[in-house]
């Protein structure tokens, strides 16, 4: 395997938002999933970097995505994920939790050689961002957001590791303006760059706030996450300006269908005959995923 130390992994995703500008991220939430992202190539496509989920995570232990999995159960998965792959790593950081703890936090992910944090400005019990206005979402204070960033900036020892705010006005049925100045805000806090998110199937307001936030920040890097909208394909999000698109939980989805089908099937069967022709890949194809690892 490539060089997966620390130092020579933490920088890789701002080299890449300099010389690449658009990045194609993929979730990986356990080592077997980080092996997919690290090693999937068709033609001379592939991912560029990795999403440490906090709903992927969560939801494999059987877990609320609320922040019950605390910081170092998370810390556990990605190191999993770090010892079998090279690319770079994005962790979701929730809320960041309290400040006095944020700083902490964030020098652990410099020093494991994580790429970057992203955190939302959500408090109280922090839910899952796609559950809308059908959950109680309380976004924080902008100014007592903006000293998280500050104070968590503050704390790390390198230039290469990033601090991305992640904007939850519009998941908390907040208006444009309001998006816009917490932006502002962040950015003169220190973000490295922002993240804005949607519950939304259509695509309007991050379509809006995209062209507001380009016009006045051509030069900060700009994350998306699509799930909702996914009619759009991230080359045209890519041309209206994102730098950063995220498939946040596409894996954790499809191994839930397919583990759903198989386990009906055996049970309805009462042999895996036919489950494992349909749903699984051969046994022989499980044990040369995992190759030999000795250079
Ligand atoms: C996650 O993947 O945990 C995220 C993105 O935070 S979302 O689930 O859309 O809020
Ligand atoms: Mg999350």
């Amino acid at each position: 395997m490539k060089n997966n130390m620390p130092e020579s992994r933490r920088g890789k995703l701002k080299k890449l938002l300099e010389t690449k500008k658009h990045i194609r991220v993929m979730e990986a939430s356990n080592g077997l999933s980080g092996l997919i992202v690290e090693n999937l190539k068709v033609d001379d496509l592939e991912y560029d970097a990795m999403w440490l989920s906090s709903l992927c995570d969560s939801t494999f232990k059987g877990k609320p995505d609320n922040e019950v999995v605390d910081f170092s159960s998370r810390v556990k998965t990605i190191d999993e994920i770090l010892e079998v792959t090279t690319k770079p790593i994005i962790v979701d950081g929730d809320t960041g939790g309290l400040v006095e703890h944020f700083v902490y936090n964030v020098r652990t992910l410099e020093r494991m050689g994580v790429s970057a944090v992203i955190i939302e400005d959500k408090t109280g019990l922090k839910q899952n961002s796609l559950l809308g206005q059908d959950a109680v979402q309380i976004l924080e204070d902008k100014n007592v957001f903006a000293e998280k960033i500050r104070r968590g900036k503050s704390a790390l020892k390198t230039d290469d590791f990033l601090i991305i705010a992640r904007i939850e006005s519009f998941i908390a049925g907040e208006t444009m303006e309001d998006a816009l100045d917490r932006a502002r805000t962040y950015i003169k806090a220190g973000a490295s760059g922002i993240m804005i998110h949607s519950y939304k199937n259509d695509a309007s307001e991050i379509l809006e706030f995209m062209e507001k936030f380009k016009k006045e920040y051509p030069d900060i890097p700009l994350v998306l996450v699509p799930t909702t909208y996914n009619y759009l394909k991230d080359t045209e999000l890519f041309e209206k300006g994102a730098n950063i698109v995220i498939y946040a939980n596409h894996l954790l989805r499809s191994a839930y269908k397919y583990m759903m089908l198989t386990a009906k099937k055996i049970l309805v069967d009462k042999s895996s005959l036919e489950a494992s022709q349909e749903y699984c890949v051969p046994v022989k194809e499980i044990l040369t995923v995992i190759g030999e690892d000795d250079d």
